[in-house]
């Protein structure tokens, strides 16, 4: 079974993370993570952070000659802001300088601090950081290599910032590549302009915004995940990785919150048989009955706005109780375009381990096997 781990602090040495699972015989470029690294520290109103580190994955093990042993990899990628930080971050000495003691409404803080009984909300907030997406997107950057020779492939874009929708039509032929251009990750070079003027407009107020992101996998064989057992439903396996990303607020696929407004007719996907099954549209969002059904994933998740905000709400100081604003740490203004990637990393992540769980081998040549077989029982089903 495909699983990671992830370890490390905003402002610690590095973050780490381990994926255990991997089938031998995976052709593994660097390279590849790292355009995935480099992705995710780009878009517009992001902080200074960015413009510190330049994220780069090290594989520390698992990988030899370029390809899988099938054993556990490991990934490091270096926090350059830790020269900063040493001081403060030390694991063996550290001093209270930058001690956090107004917890952000909204962000982890408080309530990590009471429950793992940290009065410095420092404690909290270097674990809690978005930061550690950085080693979430190594992750799903490493093990969809193992699908590419099965032609899967995933995109993603952002669909909102704020009070900003982009309206473009993702079956545009280039609208991936519009995407890929734009600092906003919009296909709309006229709402990608609005975006960003909010964008300017909401850091000027001293406030900071979300939005909304989606990811579409093509590619993807029908029957990934069950129907038989709930723990190995696709879409729910998605729903709570998604869930799992730093800030994410919401969850949906294909039409999503939208099958409740209207009647069954214009909700299912009818089916046609043309060389195989397929639907006429894709209402639900590629996965039918807990599995995928041939046609591609689509997930949008919701992100909330970062809780750090330059103008600061009011809070509680937990040294004496008394009424303060929020402790401003440097933050971003907007990181949907980032959020994107990070979702983008799970999601494969997520279809990845469907995917390995279903042609379980333990090298990718045995998976090979068991997926040519199943996909040509099923194209003559
Ligand atoms: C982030 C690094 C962080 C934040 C951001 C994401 O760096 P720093 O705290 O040093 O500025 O910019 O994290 C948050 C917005 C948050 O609320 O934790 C990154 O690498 O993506």
């Amino acid at each position: 079974m495909l699983r990671y781990f992830t370890a490390g602090e905003t402002h610690g040495k590095c973050l780490t993370v381990i994926v255990e699972g991997m089938p031998s015989g995976v052709k593994i470029s660097i390279d590849k993570i790292n355009e995935q690294l480099k992705r995710r520290q780009k878009g517009y109103g992001r902080g200074g952070r960015m413009a510190i580190e330049s994220d780069t994955a090290e594989i520390l093990s698992g990988v030899r000659g370029g390809f899988s042993l099938g054993s556990p990899i490991a990934i490091k990628i270096e926090n350059k802001d830790w020269q900063n930080w040493e001081k403060i971050m030390g694991a063996e000495t550290a001093n209270s300088e930058r001690t956090v003691d107004c917890p952000r409404p909204g962000h982890a803080d408080l309530t990590g601090g009471m429950k793992y009984n940290h009065k410095d909300f420092r404690n909290v907030l270097e674990r809690a950081s978005a930061r550690e997406t950085a080693a979430r997107v190594a992750a799903g950057a490493l093990v969809r290599q193992a699908l590419e020779p099965f032609g899967i492939e995933f995109l993603s874009h952002v669909k909102r910032i704020g009070e900003v929708e982009d309206t473009a039509d993702v079956n545009e032929t280039d609208f991936f590549e519009r995407v890929s251009e734009s600092p906003v990750s919009f296909g709309d070079e006229t709402a990608a302009k609005q975006a960003m003027e909010y964008i300017d407009k909401i850091k000027a107020d001293g406030e900071s915004c979300g939005g909304v992101v989606e990811i579409i996998a093509k590619g993807v064989p029908a029957g990934l995940g069950s129907y038989v057992h709930y723990d190995r439903k696709l879409d729910a396996n998605i729903a709570f990785s998604v869930m799992s990303v730093q800030a994410i607020k919401g969850v949906e696929l294909g039409m999503g919150f939208g099958v409740s407004e209207v009647s069954g007719s214009r909700v299912h996907d009818e089916i046609k048989y043309k060389n195989g099954f397929s639907r006429m549209t894709n209402n639900a969002g590629g996965i039918e009955g807990g599995m995928s059904n041939g046609e591609p994933i689509v997930v949008r998740a919701a992100m909330k706005p970062i809780p750090t905000l330059y103008n600061p709400l009011r809070t509680v100081n937990i040294k004496d109780k008394s009424e303060h604003t929020a402790t401003v740490e440097r933050s971003d203004v907007c990181a949907v375009p980032a959020c994107a990637v990070v979702v983008e990393s799970v999601v494969a992540f997520e279809i990845t381990k469907a995917f390995l769980d279903k042609f379980s081998g333990d090298c990718i040549d045995d998976v090979k096997s068991y997926y040519d077989v199943y996909m040509e029982r099923i194209s003559k089903f």
